[in-house]
């Protein structure tokens, strides 16, 4: 489903969204410029900045220090940008910018520790190959972004070299890319091809002009990090043809904050929340699958919504907080279907 061909980006389709690990074909693509062509047998990956023994290296040379296997659910910090309102600047995303992966790749801290990083480091930067103009931007900006020391050396955060099984395609990173679990899609930096330990932050385009919550004109930004508690209804779909009687629902819930622990669904308006089962297997870092069945007796129109709720008590809420850029949309959804 793309929604912009050049530089490509494309959501899920709706049917795709009902498999827990989204086919890579189907996985939603998001670049901010053209696809830099890489190739896995030469490329090199640099890291320097506060370190002892500055490195270069190859693919080969990563892999062998030791893989890591994680599902990750990556949410485009945009995703459902056009249900808010008024409509912020920004891709015109719907809300299927989403999609999870069986991510497989190097500790980003065995690469730290590798080459001997300075006690004084507070932000590790990653950069990636590609860069290009923007409107309204002087010059030419790379996709750049730095992680805070602490996130950089958590064991579960990534220097990924495949994707389902199979080494990273163009569109989503080949060869190496970053996957940052639980943080929305522009922390999992792709195309990798520098890491530099900073003694100060990094105040790069991309890291102090897009992906920060802007409220008001002159107020206070926060960056954008974690993924808010958020659930999608894959099954049924609005255009699918219902029979009367009882519609098995399923979805999706996740949060990068902390284990989801209910779903509940709404069916028509107002506050008539009933529980919908959890079910299937608990990935850390990868969407909770959640099923309702719901009674439908009498043909017509029903609206279906859907709620989660995770550990750290965050609930979605009804409308979500407007920011300028419409990043971090977590409200409710709601859905028709057609019965009879
Ligand atoms: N180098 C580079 N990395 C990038 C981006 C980019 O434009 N360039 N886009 C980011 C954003 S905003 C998102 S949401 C994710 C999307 O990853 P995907 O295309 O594999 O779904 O990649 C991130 N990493
Ligand atoms: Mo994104």
């Amino acid at each position: 489903m793309p929604i912009r061909a050049e530089p490509f980006n494309a959501e899920t389709a709706p049917r795709a969204l009902e498999h827990a690990v989204t086919p890579t074909e189907a996985f939603f693509v998001r670049t901010n410029f053209d696809v830099p062509a890489l190739e896995v047998g030469v490329h090199r990956v640099t890291v320097g900045g506060r370190v002892s023994h500055p490195a270069s290296l190859t693919i080969g040379e990563l892999r062998d220090l030791g893989l890591s296997t994680m599902h990750v659910t990556l949410e485009c910090a945009g995703n459902s940008r056009t249900t808010m309102s008024p409509l912020p600047q920004g891709e015109p995303w719907g809300s299927n910018a989403v999609s999870t992966a069986v991510w497989t790749g190097v500790p980003l801290r065995r690469v730290l520790e590798r080459v001997g990083m300075h006690a004084d480091t507070i932000e590790v930067l990653v950069s990636g190959a590609d860069a290009g103009a923007l409107r309204d931007v002087p010059g030419e900006i790379r996709f750049a972004r730095s992680l805070p020391v602490e996130k950089a050396l958590h064991p579960d955060t990534l220097l990924a070299l495949e994707m389902n099984g199979e080494l990273l395609s163009p569109a989503h990173g080949a060869p190496l890319r970053l996957i940052v679990p639980g943080w929305y899609g522009m922390a999992s930096v792709k195309w990798v091809t520098r890491i530099d330990a900073l003694d100060g932050p990094f105040t790069g385009y991309f890291q102090k002009q897009r992906y920060i919550l802007d409220r008001y004109p002159g107020g206070e930004t926060a960056p954008v990090t974690a993924m808010r508690v958020k659930s999608a209804i894959v099954s049924p779909r609005g255009d699918e043809h219902l029979r009367t009687g009882r519609v098995h629902v399923r979805g999706w819930a996740w949060s990068g904050n902390a284990q989801i622990v209910r779903v509940e669904v709404a069916v028509g308006g107002g506050e008539s929340w009933q529980d919908a089962r959890l079910v299937g297997p608990v990935e850390t870092y990868a969407w909770r699958a959640w099923e309702f069945e719901l009674v439908a007796p009498d043909a017509g129109r029903y609206m279906l919504r859907a709620r989660a709720t995770d550990a750290a008590g965050n609930v979605q809420p009804e409308v979500a907080e407007w920011n300028r850029l419409g990043y971090c949309n977590n409200a409710v959804q709601q859905l028709a279907i057609t019965v009879g």
